[in-house]
Order: structure tokens, then sequence, then C-alpha cells
């Protein structure tokens, strides 16, 4: 099996971006480390909450963050960055050619019942000098250089693309070493399965609920067939899921906060996302238009998500274009 260093080495990468995506990778290990240690590292909890010896505990995600942070502040080829944590972009090297943005612990309140969350990273580029400015990293989703995560579950995957295929890296503790187990995903276009946190539903616009409803009603209804439902509240596992068997993923526009859009942001997750699904084969949409095709206004906006299987996807959408 091949290598993560040997993979980026041999492919066409560019090494500057190759760099990247192996310092992004090297930090995930520590933040899974902490992970691991769950507990026992003092980690769990919210930040500003005192541990029994009345320390000052951090949140995981403001570790990771800083971690992620530090990192690629290190990497020279790397201008600047922008995270779900931090409210404004943050500079790095001012002659780097890459700006990288991150989620850095998606589904974060899953840590503290031990179940899986990860990191989503997106790279741009920039020809831009001086100081890094939020305007630079406003550019549409089909323009990222590469995207991907780490899912930390029963084991630690990297799963990304440079624009050609999505390729999948299980980490192997015994090597300390990712080792690439799948070449390229390839998604089903058909599924039977779909995920969405069901207790919204009476918040959701009329089509969402259209469509929700009739695949609820399975074989009897206009779909035909049974749909099963799966939701690991991580985006993270929710996509990496459908990316291992197809599959829908979707949060929608919501009434609670109607100016917002949904809940997802665009430029940490649903830009990302909608790259490695749209690599592997399927589509990535709002209820209107396709993601990567969004022109960003700025950089913490929000949108709905449909994503996943691309008939499935196809079929969402035609419920709110009717
Ligand atoms: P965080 O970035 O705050 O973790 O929120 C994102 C997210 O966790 C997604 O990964 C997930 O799909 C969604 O929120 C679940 O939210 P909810 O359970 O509130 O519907």
């Amino acid at each position: 099996m091949k290598t993560l260093d040997a993979f980026l080495q041999d492919s066409a990468i560019d090494s500057d971006l190759a760099k990247v995506i192996s310092k992004l990778a090297h930090c995930c290990e520590t933040i899974n480390t902490q992970l691991q240690r769950g507990e026992l590292a003092g980690i769990l909890g919210s930040a500003g909450a005192a541990n029994v010896q009345g320390e000052t505990q951090k949140k995981l995600d403001v570790i990771a963050n800083d971690l992620l942070k530090e990192a690629l502040k290190a990497c020279p080829s790397v201008r600047g960055i922008a995270s779900e944590e931090e409210d404004e972009v943050v500079g790095a090297n001012a002659d780097g050619r890459f700006l990288v943005t991150y989620d850095p612990l998606d589904g974060s309140s899953n840590i503290d019942i031990n179940s899986m969350v990860g990191t989503i990273f997106s790279v741009l580029g920039s020809e831009a000098s001086g100081p890094v400015t939020e305007a630079e990293f406003l550019q549409p989703g089909r323009d990222q250089k590469a995207a991907g995560y780490v899912l930390y579950g029963p084991s630690m995957m990297l799963v990304f693309s440079t624009g050609d295929g999505v390729t999948m890296f299980t980490f192997d503790p015994e090597q300390n070493s990712w080792l690439q187990t799948v070449e390229r995903v390839e998604l089903a276009p058909d599924t039977k399965e779909f995920a969405i946190n069901m207790s919204n539903h009476r918040f959701w616009a009329e089509p969402m609920r259209a469509y929700i409803d009739d695949l609820l009603k399975g074989s009897d209804g206009p779909r035909g067939k049974n749909f099963n439902m799966r939701w690991v509240a991580a985006m993270v596992a929710d996509v990496h899921r459908i990316l291992c068997r197809g599959g829908l993923f979707t949060y929608p526009w919501d009434s609670r906060k109607p100016d917002q859009a949904g809940k997802l942001r665009l430029m940490y997750e649903a830009n990302p996302m909608g790259l490695l699904v749209e690599q592997a084969g399927g589509e990535a949409w709002t209820d209107s238009v396709r993601i990567l095709d969004i022109q960003p206004e700025q950089i913490h906006q929000r949108v709905p998500v449909i994503l996943g299987s691309a008939n499935e996807v196809k079929c969402c959408v035609e419920y709110h274009q009717r």
C-alpha cells in the first residue's frame, strides 16, 4: 500500500500544495492523540470551565484550532488562514500562495459521548501581496485547489481531493504512517439512505417537508421504495458514510434563522464537502444552486446543503423547483 508521502511525491500535485496537505495530516495526528486520551487528557467540557483540580480547561475544538493555526503558519506557502473558531482571517506568510480554511473539529458536541468527529479543510490559491484580507478568501468553491477531511473514528482516515478524484488514507499506528486504502472513490448515483435532523421537520420549507414525507412513505408512496435513515450529527461522519456507500445528506434552510439560510458554513463545510462529493461523482446543491458556484459574500456565511448520490440530490432539488 502506498504511503501518503509516496502518493504526494509521485502524483502531479503541486509540491507546495503537497506540503500543505502533509502538514495538515501530521497536525491531525496530534489532535487524534488528544482525542484518544479523552477524559484522561483533560480536554472534555467547555472552554473556560474548571476541572476537578480547579484548573481552567480548554475545549478540544479550541485546542485543535490552535494546533492547526500554528502548524499552518509554519508552512511557508500558506499566506493566510480562516477558521470556524476565529472571528477574523489570520495572516501567516505574506508571500505564500495558499489560503487554508478549516473547521478544526466538526461535530464537536460528539466528543463528550466518545463519538465520531473530524477536521474539514479547504485550500484556495492567492496571488495577492501585503497583509492578508478576507476578500481574498471569497472565491467560489469550484476554484478550491484541494479539499478534504480527517475523520477521527475507530480508525483515523484522511480523505481528500486536488481536483482529480477522491482518495482515502487510513492511519496505521503500528507504522506511524498514512496508507492509501481507497485509490478512487466512486459514489453510486442511486440510494435508499438519507441523513437529516428529523426533529427540525416543522421548521423546514414546504418543499423539503414534502420530499422527506415522500421518502417516509416508502414503497407505498410516490418513490416506490423503502428508505433508511442515518444521522451521526457530525457532517464529517455522515459525508464519509455517503462516500463509502452512497446516500443523501441535507441540512436545509430553517425558519428559525431565515436570514442565515441554514446551519452549515459555506467556506468550512459546504465547499470542501461539495468538492469531494462532486469529485466522487455525486452532486452538491443548496435548494436552488450548485454549491461550488456560490460567490461567497463573507467568510462565515451559512448555506442550505443537499449533497450525495447524484440522482437523489437531483430529485430533492426538483421538489424545490416545482
Ligand atoms: P459544529 O461545527 O458546531 O460542530 O456544527 C456542525 C454540525 O455539527 C454538523 O457537523 C452536523 O451535521 C450538525 O452540526 C448537527 O447539528 P444539529 O444536531 O444541531 O442538527
